[in-house]
């Protein structure tokens, strides 16, 4: 939670209500050392020849998920794991290209029709009504009624941030809660967009379950029409998701006080391995007629990581207020990257719009979550013929591509050093980056690391 105290940014102008936004959410937070950055000034003008003008640019500290990959790519080591960041990988250590993937991409190529125009401000209108109805469902009657207002966006991070634009020019009230803990850029995209940050409570580490009372108890105490960031599923880091009667409650909490859904959607397909079961948080919130926002990324169900793919739907109360919110989704997107890419949203909108190739998609993606799922249960059985201290039953039951270990980040730190293993500092590991080759390694990492705390 997040004390009162007033920022050092006195006067108002956009750029310094958000640095005031970030400064109150790092405050007293280990991310401090990001705003060192931000907040020095440079102590005089450059005046000797030679002399940079960026002299006072102080160096700003790795990112904590994709900095785990530049030290892994500095590692020599021939065993060296990395674990970090969650992309999916082979049994091979391979990164996968869906065979779908390929196939739409060789129709595109083909396809000498196509040719290279910009796109729309808010991207390719297919990819649009296509994305919509993959997460709201096909019979969504928000979509019927023609209430839903999507827009293509840089995957999922994009999204986020366009829909944190969004919400700070045009929405009423400017807190937004986000899970403890949460994916580590969630407070810097809402925090630069301008929105004040605080945390609720969501994971247990004493059950390594959810906090369900905190849960509710601080949503309950949030003011009226505080805007609330949900996982739709797959929770990143914890691997831990509300059931569906939980869900429900929390819809009912918050609809009962007005606040505002933000679902983040990177993981639809991962949790379950079925498309329609991953949605389903989101379609409870959404049958209820009242309004939302989601963001989808296709970076992970559909590999296109690299290719920058995802959409921003806001669910409004009426056709009108939609058409409305979507002339200014335009103005926060064009002065951003003026329009987005066209590549990856055309192989999504060919793969979608195919029922055949939607089909072979949803069993490379089933393939792939019961990979994730194998690999749980391997690691799992690899401690137990261990004999590692302690209960290790998290790892099989969270869900989704990561596995919240309760490693602390000294035993992390002693697992990258003394093993060459390559995770976040705390304690998550990517499941989707382990092979049945390297569950062996990684068991005997985490075994001497809990027998030397031990
Ligand atoms: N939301 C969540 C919850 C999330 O885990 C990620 C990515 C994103 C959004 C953004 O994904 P995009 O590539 O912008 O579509 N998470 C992984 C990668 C990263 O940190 O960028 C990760 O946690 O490893």
């Amino acid at each position: 939670m997040h004390s009162g105290k007033t920022s050092p940014f006195s006067s108002f102008s956009p750029a310094d209500r958000r640095l005031s936004a970030l400064y109150r959410h790092l405050e007293g937070s280990s991310s401090i050392a990001a705003m060192d950055s931000i907040a020095a000034a440079p102590t005089s003008a450059s005046s000797a020849a030679g002399a940079s003008v960026f002299d006072h640019v102080v160096r700003g500290p790795e990112d904590p998920i994709l900095g785990v990959t530049v030290a892994y790519n500095k590692d020599q080591s021939p065993v060296k794991l990395n674990l970090g960041v969650g992309a999916y990988r082979t049994e091979e250590g391979k990164p996968l290209v869906l065979n779908v993937v390929r196939r739409a991409e060789q129709m595109l190529v083909n396809d000498n029709s196509r040719v290279k125009e910009y796109l729309p401000i808010v991207g390719l209108a297919d990819f649009n009504k296509l994305s919509a109805k993959l997460i709201l469902g096909a019979d969504s009657p928000a979509i019927q009624e023609n209430r839903v207002t999507t827009v293509q966006c840089l995957s999922g991070t994009g999204s986020l941030r366009v829909g944190a634009e969004f919400l700070a020019r045009h929405y009423h009230e400017h807190t937004i809660y986000i899970p403890q803990p949460t994916w580590g850029n969630h407070p810097k995209v809402f925090g630069f967009a301008g929105l004040s940050v605080k945390s609720y409570r969501y994971y247990d580490p004493a059950t390594r379950g959810l906090d369900f009372q905190g849960l509710l108890e601080d949503l309950g105490s949030a003011p009226s029409g505080a805007i609330v960031l949900l996982h739709a599923c797959a929770h990143n880091p914890t691997g831990v998701d509300p059931t569906p009667q939980q869900w429900e409650q929390i819809r009912q909490l918050m609809r009962s006080k007005a606040l505002l859904p933000f679902f983040d959607s990177a993981y639809q397909g991962f949790a379950s391995g079925n498309l329609d079961a991953d949605a389903q948080s989101v379609r409870i919130f959404v049958n209820d007629g009242g309004e939302c926002l989601v963001a989808q990324s296709y970076a992970k169900n559909l590999g296109l990581y690299g290719e920058r793919v995802g959409a921003l739907s806001i669910v409004c109360r009426t056709a009108d207020v939609a058409g409305r919110v979507e002339s200014q989704l335009k103005l926060v997107i064009r002065p951003m990257y003026s329009n987005p890419p066209l590549h990856g949203a055309s192989i999504v909108a060919t793969i979608l719009k195919d029922r055949n190739m939607f089909q072979e998609w949803t069993i490379e993606l089933k393939a792939m979550a019961d990979r994730i799922i194998t690999m749980r249960q391997k690691l799992f059985d690899a401690l137990c013929s261990r004999g590692t201290p302690g209960d290790w039953s998290h790892i099989i039951k969270q869900i989704g591509m990561f596995t919240f270990t309760g490693l602390n980040s000294e035993q992390v730190a002693f697992m990258t050093k003394e093993y060459h293993i390559y995770m976040t500092s705390d304690g998550r590991i990517s499941m989707a980056g382990l092979s049945s080759k390297t569950v062996p390694h990684l068991a005997d990492a985490i075994h001497a690391a809990v027998k030397r705390a031990a």
